[in-house]
C-alpha cells in the first residue's frame, strides 16, 4: 500500500520564476511551439502555461541535434538563463540538453505557430484543439478567465453568494421558440435559457446570489451575435430601492473588472491589442427616447417601434459616443410586451417595464430588470398573458410564502469578450463554439 500525502514533486520551474535564475541552470517543461533556423543557431521558442519562452540552440552549448525537436513535441529543457536585452522577457534560455516527452504524429495541419492564424473562421473552429495553442488564440480565453475571476472577486466582495442551478429544466423562463425539448425518462424537459427561477428562488435563501454557468438557446438563425450554448453571468439581489440599483451594481462590477484586467493580464491585453475602457459612469435613456433620437439624428423612419434593429443599436452607440464619450449605454423601460412574464411593469405606464439593456460598442450584453415579487400580481399577469399558471407551481411557491423586492441580470459573456476584443463575430470568444451548423469539435 502507497500512501498520497498531497505533495507534486517539482522537477521543473514554472517561466515566471525564469528572471529569478539569471546565469543559472534549470529545467522548464513546455510544448516546442515554434523553430526558427539561422545561419549558425536557431530560436527554439518554448510554450509555457501562459508565456512563449525564447530558447537558443547552438551546436557549442546544446548537447542535441536539432533535428531530434519537431514543433508540438512536449519536453522537458535544461537551459541556462542568459540576461538578454533583446529579448521581450530580458533574458534568453541557452539550451544543454532536452528530454522528448512525446512527439506528434503529422505536422499541424494548420499553421499555428505565427503571430495569428491566418485562415478562415471556419477552419479556425474546425481545428480548435489545435489553433487555440497560437499565442494569440490562447490569450482571448486567458482574458475572458480574468473577466470572470474580476466579477467573482467583486461580487463576493459585496457578499454575492455563488449558487448552481439546474440544466435540465421543466419549463423555459424566458418565453419564445427557442428552447432545446429533451426527453427526460419519458417526460418532457427542457434545456435551461436562463438560471432565472432559480436565482429568484435563491434571493430568498441568501439575499444576493449569482452564477456563471452555460445556458442554451435553441436559435435557428446563423448571426455573428447568436450561441446556441452561451455562458450566462447571472446575478439576482433583495432589497433592491428600485432597478437603478442592478445598474449601479452593473457599472461597479465592469469597472471593477475593467481595473483587475490591466492589473492582472497585461500580457494578453498588450498581445491582442485590446483597447480596455476606463468607466466612470454609463448614461441611461429610455428606449423610447433612444428610438427617437436615432430616428431623428440619421433620419430614419422607425420600423419596429418595441425593439432595436442591430444597426440601430451601432447608431445608439455612435450616438452615445460622440455625445458623452461612453462606450456603454443602458437603455431602460423596454415595452412589456417584449419582455418575460416576471419583469415588473412600471407604475408610471403599465406598458413599460422596470428593465433595461446594456449595449456595449453597439451590442446588447445584458438584460436585468426588477421582479414581480408579489404574489397576486405575478399570478395576474401570467393569466393575461394566457399562461397556464400550474405548471409553474413550484417558482410561485416563493411568491407565495414571501419574497423581498429583487432584481437581477445576464450578461452574454461571449458578447462580453468579443466587444471588448473589438471581433465581429461572437464565435471568436467562444472556446467550441455550439451554432445550428456546429456540433464538433
Ligand atoms: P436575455 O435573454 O436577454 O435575458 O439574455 C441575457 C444576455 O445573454 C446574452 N445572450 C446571448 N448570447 C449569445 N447567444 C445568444 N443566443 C444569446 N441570447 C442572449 C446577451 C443578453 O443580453 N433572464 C434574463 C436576464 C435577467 O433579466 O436577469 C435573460 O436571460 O448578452
Amino acid at each position: 500500500m502507497k500512501n498520497i500525502v498531497g505533495v507534486i514533486e517539482k522537477v521543473t520551474i514554472e517561466s515566471e520564476e525564469l528572471g529569478n535564475h539569471i546565469n543559472e541552470t534549470v529545467r522548464i517543461h513546455g510544448s516546442i511551439y515554434k523553430i526558427r533556423r539561422m545561419s549558425d543557431f536557431a530560436f527554439v521558442l518554448l510554450r509555457t502555461k501562459r508565456t512563449v519562452v525564447q530558447c537558443i540552440y547552438t551546436k557549442e552549448i546544446s548537447r542535441f541535434s536539432l533535428d531530434e525537436i519537431k514543433e508540438e513535441s512536449s519536453v522537458i529543457v535544461t537551459a541556462c538563463v542568459k540576461g538578454e536585452e533583446r529579448s521581450r522577457t530580458g533574458y534568453d534560455l541557452q539550451m544543454i540538453e532536452i528530454e522528448i516527452l512525446s512527439k506528434p504524429e503529422e505536422p499541424s495541419p494548420v499553421v499555428i505557430n505565427n503571430k495569428c492564424v491566418d485562415t478562415s473562421m471556419e477552419t479556425l473552429l474546425n481545428f480548435r484543439p489545435i489553433t487555440l495553442r497560437n499565442e494569440k488564440e490562447r490569450a482571448i480565453f486567458k482574458l475572458q478567465e480574468g473577466i470572470t475571476d474580476g466579477m467573482r472577486k467583486f461580487l463576493r466582495q459585496e457578499k454575492f453568494t455563488e449558487i448552481h442551478t439546474p440544466k435540465i429544466v421543466y419549463a423555459g423562463a424566458e418565453g419564445g421558440a427557442n428552447i432545446f425539448c429533451l426527453d427526460y425518462f419519458g417526460r418532457e424537459a427542457y434545456l435551461a435559457q436562463s438560471p432565472q427561477f432559480y436565482k429568484q428562488m435563491m434571493v430568498g435563501v441568501y439575499e444576493r446570489v449569482f452564477e456563471i454557468a452555460p445556458v442554451f438557446r435553441a436559435e435557428k438563425h446563423d448571426t455573428s451575435r447568436h450561441l446556441n450554448e452561451y455562458i450566462s453571468v447571472d446575478l439576482e439581489m433583495g432589497y433592491i430601492s428600485s432597478f437603478e440599483d442592478i445598474m449601479q451594481m452593473e457599472t461597479m462590477m465592469l469597472r471593477h473588472v475593467m481595473e483587475y484586467l490591466k492589473e492582472q493580464y497585461i500580457n494578453e491585453i498588450r498581445l491582442l491589442k485590446a483597447d480596455i475602457p476606463v468607466i466612470k459612469e454609463i448614461p441611461a435613456i429610455k428606449f423610447k427616447e433612444a428610438k427617437e433620437l436615432i430616428s431623428k439624428e440619421y433620419n430614419r423612419p422607425i420600423k419596429d417601434f418595441d425593439d432595436f434593429e442591430p444597426e440601430e443599436e451601432r447608431l445608439l452607440y455612435e450616438l452615445i459616443k460622440e455625445k458623452t464619450g461612453s462606450e456603454f449605454v443602458f437603455v431602460t423601460h423596454y415595452p412589456s410586451k417584449k419582455r418575460p412574464f416576471y419583469a415588473m411593469d412600471s407604475e408610471e405606464n403599465k406598458e413599460e417595464t422596470l428593465s433595461f439593456d446594456l449595449l456595449f460598442r453597439g451590442l446588447e450584453i445584458t438584460t436585468g430588470g426588477q421582479r414581480i415579487h408579489k404574489y397576486k400580481e405575478q399570478i395576474e399577469k401570467m393569466k393575461s398573458r394566457g399562461m397556464n399558471v400550474e405548471l409553474f407551481e413550484t417558482y410561485l411557491m416563493m411568491h407565495k410564502y414571501g419574497m423581498p423586492p429583487h432584481g437581477g441580470l445576464g450578461l452574454g459573456l461571449e458578447r462580453f469578450t468579443s466587444r471588448l476584443l473589438e471581433q465581429e463575430n461572437v464565435r471568436f470568444s467562444t472556446l467550441f463554439p455550439r451554432d445550428i451548423n456546429r456540433l464538433t469539435p
